[in-house]
């Protein structure tokens, strides 16, 4: 039920028209019949004041939190209005960092381990504030719950949930119409318009309760340090790995799946201090040439990364050994790890080795896959987990998605599991790709490496996408390992 001084709000947020009603077209390219522009209420203190004392008292009692950052831009002025008048002091999270190694990205005054509590006007996807919050987390503050003025109801409770945080929000889009509607201010029309579209752009359809989320959240698995598996690891590329990871702070592993072989050794140039490993498939570059392999590696160097060729070896032995080591690719000259199915059995596992470990070189088996309706399941996951075991020495681990649900199969902390199907929001791709949070992938289902491929080199700045990749999925491997 909504308050009086709620309703009072809401008529004043479309007195100023920081609510329309119309046919709009979004950033997305869709049209919309409600648009929503908070960056107005600056020109208004007294309603600037009511909004956050409203927020403030739309959060449940037991919330506990020693900050506030608000999210960059509009949610600046209500963080610091809630700032000032419940003297909760506010850090601010730098939305450009020119040069991240020297510029801090959180600005204000805070000690480690003290929780802040974030402060956004209008969530849809959540992905803003996933923003704001992984390098809150990377700077050593605990964040676990968000406050939004309004909430578009399409998919962000159920994504911030993915990553640890729950949602609270003043009022959802669709209570809000309902009052604008009882109080004359919309037609009946209209608020069905806005509760078909709605209905029509709920990314998420299946509402995963926030209270599950956080109880999840306290179910905490403590995990080995990448560290001290680093002295575990049998195989030299598997400990170099981890031994990366720890030095670069780095979880994740750039999948780079672009046109050609120059945009390749571009991109591993610009993102490569953000990674700990890049994955290539080789056979997909037009203008490779037998010189691609010494210069990714000379980057790899540069940077310090390890190199993934997603080859997917699936034939027998005597056949694997020929197409590792020869053909146009000399895949064996150049990459630190290479993946196989195990379909073929362990004789596949022999070959590969034969020519890999004399190089000390390493191998990570397909357990899983991301793909939906993929076979790599049960039976078959828990086969890959017995070969592992019998060839641990150049076997580094697994490429896997939850194993956190094998029975007893992420147990060896010797052997490392690298999951695909990574972005800032759960989704998927029209051919059957399924995407988790790198939150979900690291805190829930226990798995050690990000691989990201279209969310970072698609994006207009892939190397500062990557950074963010890397601050969450640092952040979630740091949250089990404290
Ligand atoms: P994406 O753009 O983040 O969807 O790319 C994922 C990459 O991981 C891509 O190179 C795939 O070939 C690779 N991948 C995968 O998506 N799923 C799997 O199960 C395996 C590899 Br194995």
């Amino acid at each position: 039920m909504s308050s009086p001084s709620m309703e009072s709000l809401i008529l004043q947020l479309h007195e100023i028209s920081a609510v329309k009603f119309g046919n709009f077209k979004l950033k997305s390219g869709i049209s919309s019949p409600i648009y929503i522009d908070l960056r107005l209420i600056v020109s208004y203190p007294t309603l600037l004041r009511q909004i956050s004392h409203t927020l403030i008292s739309s959060l449940p009692s037991a919330t506990a939190y020693d900050l506030v950052c608000g999210v960059p831009y509009t949610a600046l002025p209500i963080a610091t209005c809630i700032s000032t008048s419940t003297d909760v002091p506010m850090v601010m999270r730098r939305k450009e960092i020119k040069d991240y190694g020297t510029s801090k990205a959180i600005e204000g005054a805070f000690k480690e381990s003290q929780i802040c509590l974030i402060i956004e006007d209008l969530v849809t996807s959540g992905a803003s504030v996933l923003e704001t919050a992984a390098p809150l987390r990377a700077a050593g503050l605990k964040v676990s719950d968000v406050v939004v003025m309004i909430d578009r109801e399409q998919g962000g409770r159920e994504n911030l949930a993915e990553n640890g945080i729950t949602l609270h929000s003043m009022v959802k889009l669709s209570e809000m119409v309902k009052i604008l509607k009882e109080k004359g201010k919309v037609s009946e029309e209209m608020e069905g318009l806005v509760l078909k579209f709605l209905e029509e752009n709920r990314k998420v359809t299946v509402p995963q309760p926030a209270m599950v989320a956080a109880a999840e959240k306290d179910k905490v698995r403590v995990r080995v340090p990448y560290g001290d598996r680093a002295k575990m690891a049998k195989n030299p590329t598997g400990k170099r790995l981890f031994e990366v990871m720890v030095q670069k702070e780095s979880n994740l592993c750039l999948a780079a799946d672009v046109a050609t072989a120059a945009e390749l050794l571009d991109v591993a140039d610009k993102v490569g201090p953000e990674i700990c490993l890049l994955k290539t498939h080789v056979d997909i570059l037009p203008d490779f040439t037998p010189d691609f392999g010494s210069k990714l590696r000379s980057i790899a160097e540069k940077h310090n990364f390890l190199i993934f060729e997603d080859r997917k070896f699936a034939d027998i032995g005597n056949t694997v050994t020929m197409q590792y080591e020869g053909g146009i690719f000399h895949i064996l000259d150049w990459a630190d790890i290479v993946n196989a199915h195990i379909i073929s059995g362990p004789g596949i596992v022999d070959g590969l080795k034969l020519k890999g470990l004399p190089r000390g070189r390493g191998l990570l088996l397909l357990a899983e896959m991301s793909s939906s309706g993929n076979l790599a399941t049960g039976d078959y996951t828990a086969a890959a987990v017995k070969i592992a075991a019998d060839h641990s020495d150049f076997v580094i681990g697994f490429i896997s998605v939850n194993p956190a649900s094998w029975p007893g199969g992420s147990e060896n902390p010797a052997f490392i599991h690298a999951t695909p199907g990574v972005q800032l929001v759960k989704g998927g791709d029209a051919l059957g790709q399924q995407y988790n949070t790198p939150y979900s992938v690291i805190a829930d289902r226990g798995s050690d490496i990000i691989i990201v491929g279209r969310g970072i080199i698609k994006a207009a700045n892939p190397a500062e996408v990557a950074r963010e990749y890397r601050l969450q999925g640092w952040d979630a491997y740091s949250i089990n390992c404290k």
